[in-house]
């Protein structure tokens, strides 16, 4: 089952330059990416990406985090794409996160933990169109495809 995921690469992946480190690991998985953009959010377009958090004692810290710098947002395609990018990040907690998994290796905060990727295919549907149009997703073929 192939599937899109919403990834982003948050304030502290970009001001501890990380930004190279955690596309390579997706890359080399086998993920393709589809699209990519950096770019400041706004406290209305962070709102809206976690609604679903609105209310909860960590919010309005997390706005403020999430708005602080730059961020990369990707759109990343392949087999359960959801689930491998989930397992790829690990626990939400950078001190539990098992090593091996980007937030094991780079992250000790529950807050700073470098990366975010949609948990469900509802998620990616509602989060995807947060950060991209339609034609700002690309389709094409990677020449390796059949190997991956
Ligand atoms: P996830 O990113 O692993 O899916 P969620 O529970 O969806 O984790 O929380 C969204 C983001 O909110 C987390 O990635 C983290 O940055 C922040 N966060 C979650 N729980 C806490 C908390 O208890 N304290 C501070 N920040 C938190
Ligand atoms: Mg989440």
């Amino acid at each position: 089952m192939r599937q899109k995921t919403l990834v982003l690469l948050k304030p502290d992946a970009v001001n501890r330059r990380l930004v190279g480190e955690i596309i390579s690991r997706f890359e080399r998985k086998g993920l393709k990416i589809v699209a990519m953009k950096m770019l400041w959010l706004t406290r209305d377009r962070a709102e809206k990406h976690y609604e679903v958090h609105r209310g909860k004692p960590f919010y309005e810290s997390l706005i403020d985090y999430i708005t602080s710098a730059p961020i990369i947002a990707m759109v990343l395609e392949g087999e359960r794409a959801i689930e491998v990018v989930r397992r790829m990040m690990g626990k939400t907690n950078g001190v539990e996160a098992e090593p091996g998994t980007i937030r094991g290796d780079f992250a000790m905060s529950i807050q700073n933990n470098l990366v975010h990727g949609s948990d469900s295919e509802e998620s990616a549907a509602r989060e995807i169109p947060i950060f991209f149009s339609d034609e700002e997703i690309l389709e094409y073929r990677l020449v390796d495809e059949i190997w991956i």
